[in-house]
């Protein structure tokens, strides 16, 4: 099949100034460099669409948590996941290529793309989103130009969160709605509200304190107040400051201390003797994690602070997800399987807790990245995923949410509940993928489901063990390689050598050492009973290392 020459001319000419690898985060880049990959990446999601009967595709531009010159492009595949790993392969071709045209044609014969426009069939549309860095609008305007070349429709949603637009794909494709705005919030005012009519604690005079990492997520949670009816919800780094700097999720995550907040004035009015819940948005509002400053006079924490915080990172929102899971299931008496997903960065005493917690509850880890598990966790009926930097959700599969349907129309009292909460769940959850917004007003309804008004009753469910983490900077961080989900390395000899003989003269001490996948680095982590000798054990890994 023949594909206009107007097209193949196009992309000949505009060839990215250096190599791109399609990874876990999509291509990722300064954004001066991003033209040429994005305007490739338009014509690779019109490709994706024409390639499987569907609506549409997706297209976000962000480069989440990274610094705010810097930006990115991932494609969403038409049921809200993340881009097929095959299809990864061929965007890297495509981006790199100096013969697109061979690509192009390869798609027709393998992967049944129809670059001709027939005017009589229905054309797939690429949806496309963006958060608010300032190259990214104009980068959109790259992708449509892209899009329409091919002939495809073009739908633009403007600043959105990257969970939204995964959402809005998702919905168009399954649920043949429009997808938009307005039903992706009503879907979480519906869950909040029946939540709130079984919870144990009211709550309502908590004051919710959302860093938004100056990003789009701000925007989203504007609209949640609107939609909603949780109270004080109280968002800071609103966009006064810089994107992701000093603030946000990753950077809480990463340094555990307070954010330094840009428009302090907001926090300033909350009364001292107040309860306050913190928590902190990445720059696409992919990502929550919740945390406990040691200072209790948060009003004076507003500028520039070293003040420490406790992090709740992901493995405390699978835990209580999972056991606010297992109470209704326990009502229920069912039979439905239910998976929580972690990987090896998971701190042990969560996998601990969460293997106590027994039947039906199953543990699995897997490798790093939430594509693995999210496949994972869409194996059972409920799945929970979330990594330890704060991506992940709740999954109900077809089989649950029939099987909640039929109590609900069959059974009174309790068991009705029961299922009438397991089904706001899913409704809060999203169910394309992790999603800050969504989390957030899950945690929220979680902890008022357990009758939790502070954050400490959350944080004392278990002590995590005391653990290290370090990025090292070597030459050539894809020497070391791995198996078991990473948790052993296989490769070079002498690092797997000592890790072998560390861990089992050391067996209350785990170690986990993996190539980064978005950064030139190799991560070491480690946790085990004491500080001190876990410290200790680690220099001695990363002597081997380096
Ligand atoms: C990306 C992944 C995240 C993973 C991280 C690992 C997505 C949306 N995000 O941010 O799941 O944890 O990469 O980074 O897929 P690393 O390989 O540098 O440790
Ligand atoms: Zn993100």
């Amino acid at each position: 099949m023949t594909i206009d020459e107007n097209i193949i001319c196009k992309i000949q000419n505009w060839k990215p100034s250096q190599l791109f690898s399609y990874g876990t985060a999509g291509f990722r880049a300064r954004a001066n460099l991003l033209p040429p990959v994005v305007f490739r990446c338009g014509i690779l999601a019109a490709a994706r669409a024409l390639s499987v009967p569907c609506v549409c595709v997706g297209l976000m531009i962000t480069a989440s948590h990274n610094p705010s010159e810097d930006n990115g492009v991932k494609i969403i595949e038409p049921d809200g996941s993340m881009l097929d790993e095959k299809w990864e392969r061929i965007a890297s071709k495509l981006i790199n290529s100096e013969n697109p045209r061979e690509i192009l044609q390869e798609l027709c014969f393998e992967e049944n793309v129809c670059w001709t426009t027939d005017s009589k069939s229905i054309r797939p549309a690429v949806y496309v989103g963006y958060d608010s860095r300032e190259s990214s609008e104009p980068l959109s305007r790259l992708v449509e130009q892209a899009v329409k070349l091919i002939g495809l429709k073009y739908k633009c949603f403007g600043r959105v969160t990257t969970p939204q637009l995964h959402y809005f794909v998702k919905v168009a494709n399954e649920d043949g709605i429009q997808a938009n705005k307005e039903n992706y919030f009503q879907r979480l005012s519906m869950g909040w509200d029946i939540l709130s009519q079984y919870a144990f604690a009211d709550n309502s005079e908590i004051f919710r304190v959302v860093d938004c990492a100056n990003g789009v997520g701000h925007e989203a949670m504007q609209d949640l107040t609107h939609f909603t009816k949780i109270d004080n919800i109280v968002c800071v780094n609103t966009g006064n400051g810089e994107l992701n700097k000093h603030c946000g999720a990753d950077f809480i995550q990463k340094n555990t201390v307070f954010p330094i907040i840009s428009d302090p004035f907001h926090i300033k009015s909350i009364p001292s003797n107040a309860l306050v819940h913190f928590c902190s948005l990445d720059g696409d509002a992919d990502r929550l994690v919740y945390f406990i400053p040691e200072k209790t006079e948060y009003s004076s924490l507003s500028g520039s602070s070293n003040q420490r915080v406790r992090v709740l990172e992901g493995d405390r929102l699978s835990v209580l997800a999972a056991i606010v899971v297992k109470k209704f299931l326990d009502l229920l008496q069912s039979n439905l399987s239910v998976g929580v997903i972690q990987t090896a960065y998971a701190n042990g005493a969560s996998t601990q807790f969460l293997k106590d917690l027994g039947k039906p509850i199953q543990v699995e880890c897997v490798s790093t990245g939430v594509k693995h598990l999210e496949r994972a966790a869409r194996r059972y009926d409920i799945g929970i995923f979330w990594e330890a930097n704060g991506h992940g959700t709740i999954l109900f599969s077809e089989n649950a949410k029939s099987f909640l349907r039929k109590i609900i129309e069959s059974t009174t009292g309790q068991k009705k509940n029961a299922a009438l909460c397991l089904l706001a769940l899913s409704s809060i959850g999203n169910q394309a993928t992790g999603d800050a917004i969504c989390n957030f007003v899950l945690a929220e309804s979680l902890l008022k489901v357990m009758g939790w008004q502070d954050l400490v009753s959350w944080e004392s469910l278990y002590q995590d063990l005391p653990n290290c983490y370090k990025a090292l900077h070597v030459q050539n961080k894809e020497l070391i390689q791995t198996t078991d989900q990473e948790r052993k390395v296989t490769a070079p000899h002498s690092l797997s050598v000592v890790m072998k003989n560390l861990s089992e003269s050391n067996p209350s001490y785990r170690f986990l050492v993996r190539p980064s996948g978005t950064e030139n680095i190799v991560r070491l982590y480690g946790e085990g009973p004491s500080l001190p000798t876990l410290k200790c054990l680690m220099e001695q890994i990363e002597t081997v290392v380096l």
